[in-house]
């Protein structure tokens, strides 16, 4: 696939900005990184919005041919957007169950962490972003501690970035390792080199050099594919 043609990443690139989504300065990772573009899922803030943003994933998804029996959004940026995408893909005919965790474990009532459908089968996680791929990985070992198979992930941005391992970057992203260690199928609505092409094409207001700052930036900590 030619990256560069790829007219839904694009589009999804450009929405992220209009929707305030995806910003250019200074912001600093989760993994402690200074990164000059930051994607912050929760202003996707109203139902116009989360629809659109539904509308990417699935198409991304069913594009993909990833099978997979449920989906589970991971708490907290993950249950928004796993329950968005569960009622268009319904909307599209494929009417899956859904399930989702909290991060405290509740200790009366249902108790446990899990809420929805019980996770069984072939287990679709719905992410916001992976960067480092801390969160993925704690997404899969839930899954399989009930049992079940972590098949896929579908995220809205790959960072295309050095995973860390004990705090030390590593050579592969996240996405090559959930992907080539993990056996999962992975797919995005939009990496980095999507954004990098949607900077040379569109300046960003109030920013001259963002393009060059996030080509730095790619060159201190992106990964070659
Ligand atoms: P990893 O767990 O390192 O893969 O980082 C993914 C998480 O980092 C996301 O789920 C977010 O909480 C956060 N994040 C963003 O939301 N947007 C970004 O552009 C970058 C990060 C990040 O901190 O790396």
């Amino acid at each position: 696939q030619n990256r560069t043609e790829d007219t839904l990443a694009q589009d999804f690139v450009q929405f992220a900005v209009d929707c305030g989504v995806l910003r250019f300065g200074e912001f600093k990772t989760k993994a402690g990184r200074l990164s000059p573009y930051f994607f912050n899922a929760g202003l996707f803030d109203d139902g116009a919005k989360l629809g659109r943003l539904a509308q990417f994933y699935a198409q991304r998804l069913l594009a993909s041919g990833i099978q997979f029996d449920m989906i589970f959004g991971p708490a907290y940026k993950g249950i928004p957007l796993g329950t968005a995408l569960t009622v268009e893909l319904a909307r599209l005919g494929h009417n899956v169950p859904f399930a989702y965790n909290r991060k405290e474990v509740k200790d009366h009532g249902e108790g446990g962490n899990l809420v929805g459908a019980p996770l069984k089968g072939r287990v679709l996680i719905v992410d916001d972003v992976m960067s480092a791929g801390t969160a993925v990985r704690e997404s899969i070992a839930l899954i399989q501690a009930s049992g079940a198979t972590a098949r896929g992930v579908v995220i809205a941005l790959d960072r295309q970035e050095k995973a860390t391992e004990g705090g030390q970057d590593v050579n592969h992203s996240a996405v090559q390792y959930v992907r080539q260690q993990l056996g999962l199928q992975v797919c995005a609505i939009a990496r980095l080199d999507d954004l990098m092409c949607y900077l040379e094409r569109h300046s960003v207001p109030g920013l001259l050099d963002a393009q060059q700052k996030v080509r730095a930036y790619r060159e201190r900590y992106g990964v070659n594919e």
